[in-house]
């Protein structure tokens, strides 16, 4: 059995970080059974999450999660993609894991009611005593993080336009397909969905919030929450 190392339902999604959601849907699209823990941060080989636990085997990193599935259960996530189209889905997924990503830490964690109205409250079941020293450590330590990768260095309309290009480009290229590549979901599409999905959570209110709303992301981002969340989407 598997165990998907998670941080549990935060923000009206299944979980609050993009890379974990990916992984969610990773595993479902691959039709593999596996339970979450919401308890094993404290664990995590790379200090970060997702990571399982397969068996007794422990892989940390979304995307070696994703190598894992594909070697250990011999599933294709691009299955009849040409070596063009998985260039393709390879580097959209850096552009939303890379940089997106980093717009909407800092849109997050950087502006006070963005962070009271989030990330504040992903600390609520730490014991009290601790609970407000540690949500201004990991504050600080995420802004700092955005500011050592170089977007917390921008002014906020430079944000806004680095943002803006990821989600037009993604917009673009999704088009009036259903999936990146068709009528088929692949498995860039865990990925693209997690961050739209992300980028579209209405409690926060900035850059990449503003810039999210094509109208095609949003059917995007319903139509794959119907397919991997029913319970989450109805
Ligand atoms: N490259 C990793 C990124 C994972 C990641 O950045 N996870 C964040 C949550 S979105 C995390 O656990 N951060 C905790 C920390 O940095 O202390 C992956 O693809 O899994």
């Amino acid at each position: 059995m598997i165990i998907l190392y998670t941080f549990g339902p935060q923000f009206g999604l299944p979980d609050p970080s993009p890379f974990v959601l990916k992984t969610m849907v990773q595993l479902r699209m691959a039709g593999l059974d596996f339970t979450k823990d919401s308890k094993g941060f404290l664990k995590a080989p790379k200090g970060k999450l997702p990571f399982i636990d397969d068996d007794g085997e422990i892989i940390a990193d979304s995307t070696f999660i994703r190598r894992h599935i594909e070697k250990k259960y011999g599933f294709d996530f691009d299955a009849g993609l040409s070596v063009e189209q998985r260039a393709i889905a390879w580097a959209l997924e850096r552009m939303c894991e890379d940089h997106l990503y980093f717009a909407l830490l800092h849109e997050r964690w950087a502006h006070d009611a963005n962070f009271a109205r989030g990330p504040a409250q992903i600390f609520n079941m730490v014991p009290a005593p601790v609970r407000g020293a540690i949500r201004v450590v990991a504050r600080h330590m995420i802004v700092k993080t955005c500011r050592l990768q170089g977007t917390g260095r921008h002014s906020p309309s430079e944000i806004a336009e680095l943002a803006e290009r990821d989600l037009d480009a993604l917009a673009t290229l999704l088009g009036g397909k259903p999936y990146l590549f068709g009528d088929r979901p692949c498995g860039a599409d865990a990925t693209l969905f997690s961050f739209v999905a992300h980028a579209l959570v209405p409690i926060f209110e900035g850059p990449v919030h503003a810039t999210a709303a094509h109208a095609n992301l949003v059917a995007y981002r319903d139509r794959l929450m119907a397919l991997y969340f029913p319970k989450t989407a109805a």
